[in-house]
């Protein structure tokens, strides 16, 4: 059976070649499988581009898919980037999604995100019926229509085209493969980055000029977060899992937290002094909240 995984040389993609024992080429590292999995890089084929999509799912048959690949990127990648956010993403959903229903596709996983969720919700936690209820948080629209979008499409396959496309709503990921780019990354990998050169430049500078470790915002907004590695074991288990047939959008979450409280976690990981770390207010907060519950999946 032969398993596409978009986005495969992502933080998520990796995880799951790591699980599968695939190499990121698709280079089985154990016997013959039952299984053949596919890693897909955009060096492999330009999601963006229709014709590319259409004719590389054609030559190649696969039976299932994971859909992986998105434009994506921390708060401040997307405040300053929200129309190539929302025009990159929903080009990639809408081939993918077209391509994978031409060539035959059955059943699929489509990875959303919490934060294409109500910024002003009418409850919290929020459940899965809630994704459509009122406008996301301004500072990501762009990605977040674009991913509801992508919701929606599978819901009409899944109805009119008796598909199994079923969307996965993480929470906010992190793991060793992450994006740790100072601009784009998101805030575990940002100040893991940013706290490590500042370090470094410490350690070079006498007391007098030693500089403390900056945390944007004001810290207290809550956050959920889980470990990308738990995420590709459960995109594995929803697609392997006969018991998910019919499930529908599920949530994938853990506890929630504030911006502080995780960056205190970070910094005695990292040996850095809590006194040592200050606020820059002037940076934003992006949304205060997003609590999702994850009571869907539990009762599985
Ligand atoms: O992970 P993050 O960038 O995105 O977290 P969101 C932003 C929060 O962390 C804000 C604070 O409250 C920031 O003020 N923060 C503190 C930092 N220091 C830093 C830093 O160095 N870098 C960054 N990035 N933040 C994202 C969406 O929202 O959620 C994406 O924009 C994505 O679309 C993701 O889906 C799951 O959690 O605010």
């Amino acid at each position: 059976m032969k398993i596409l995984v978009t986005g495969g040389s992502g933080m998520v993609g990796k995880c799951i070649s790591e699980i599968v024992g695939f190499d990121i080429n698709g280079n089985d590292k154990a016997l013959k499988r039952v299984y053949n999995y596919t890693f897909l890089s955009s060096k492999m084929c330009n999601l963006k581009d229709r014709d590319a999509v259409l004719k590389y799912f054609n030559e190649n048959k696969f039976d299932m898919i994971i859909h992986l690949a998105a434009e994506v990127g921390g708060l401040f990648k997307n405040m300053s980037g929200n129309i190539k956010m929302f025009s990159n993403n929903i080009k990639i959903n809408e081939n993918v999604l077209e391509a994978s229903y031409l060539s035959g596709i059955k059943r699929g996983i489509f990875c959303l995100s919490s934060c294409i969720y109500p910024a002003i919700p009418s409850k919290f936690p929020m459940d899965e019926t809630m994704i459509h209820e009122s406008p996301p948080h301004p500072s990501n629209e762009g990605y977040a229509y674009a991913k509801r979008m992508l919701e929606l499409q599978c819901r009409q396959y899944n109805k009119d085209q008796n598909t199994e496309y079923i969307c996965l709503i993480p929470v906010n990921l992190y793991g060793k493969h992450d994006n740790f780019n100072l601009m784009d990354s998101h805030f575990i990998p940002g100040i893991m980055h940013r706290w490590h050169l500042q370090k470094q430049k410490n350690k070079l500078a006498c007391d007098l000029h030693k500089e403390k470790y900056v945390l944007y915002g004001t810290g207290t907004p809550l956050r959920q977060f889980l470990y990308a590695p738990d995420f590709a074991k459960l995109i594995l288990e929803v697609l392997h899992g006969d018991e998910y047939m019919g499930a529908g959008p599920m949530i994938c979450c853990n506890r929630e937290t504030t911006i502080h409280a995780m960056a205190l976690n970070v910094a005695h990981v990292m040996g850095i002094k809590h006194e040592d770390i200050v606020l820059d207010e002037r940076k934003s907060d992006g949304c205060m909240r997003k609590t999702v519950s994850n009571m869907k999946l539990q009762h599985y």
